[in-house]
Order: C-alpha cells, then structure tokens, then sequence
C-alpha cells in the first residue's frame, strides 16, 4: 500500500474531513502539520501548485484536496489508488 501523506493546519476544516473519509476507510495516514513553516508552505506549492491544505499524496502522487480525495472515494477506487487492493484475479474455470 501506498504511504497516504496529509499536509494539514490544526483550524482547517478540510483536512479534518479529509482524515475522517480515511478514518471510515481504516486507511492508516501520515499527517503533517504545515502551520508556521512557510518554507514547507512554498514547498508544497512548487510540488502541487495548490496554496491550500489539505494537500494530499497517495505515494509521491499528488491527489490534490479534500474535494478530489472525496471525488475519488464516490467513483469507488480510493483503494485501488492508494494501492490497499488489488483487482481481482479472474476466477479459474473448473475444469
Ligand atoms: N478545494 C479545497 C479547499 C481547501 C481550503 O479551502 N482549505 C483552507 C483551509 S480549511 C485553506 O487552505 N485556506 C487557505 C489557507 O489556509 O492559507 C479542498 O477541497 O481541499
């Protein structure tokens, strides 16, 4: 499975959000708290081009905020993406 990384401020209502869809999918994250460090602020700019958290990365895969993860968790493959399960194999035929 894909490490799932959170780039939070404690006062953003996103983000708790955010760690609650994971929460009721049991999907284990690491969360970083952004608050008073600008330089890991423009940091993240430069990776995601977004100047608002929660940014979100299943992996190094930038997901962008809570809107995106909450889009993908409705189109069914949150787990797929973060890579928690693997399409099935076709059933064998008995023979
Ligand atoms: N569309 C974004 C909205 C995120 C958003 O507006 N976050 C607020 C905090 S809850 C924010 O970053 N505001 C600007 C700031 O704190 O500098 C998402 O779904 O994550």
């Amino acid at each position: 499975m894909n490490e799932i990384l959170l780039y939070t401020t404690p006062q953003c209502g996103y983000c708790r959000m955010a760690k609650a869809l994971f929460d009721r999918h049991q999907l284990p994250y690491r969360e970083i708290d952004v608050s008073g460090d600008p330089e890991m602020r423009s940091h993240l700019l430069e990776m995601t081009g977004q100047r608002t958290v929660p940014q979100i990365f299943f992996g190094t895969r930038p997901i962008g905020g809570y809107e995106e993860l909450s889009a993908i968790e409705r189109s069914g493959k949150l787990l797929e993406m973060v890579g928690a399960s693997q399409p099935r194999e076709p059933e064998q035929a008995a023979t």
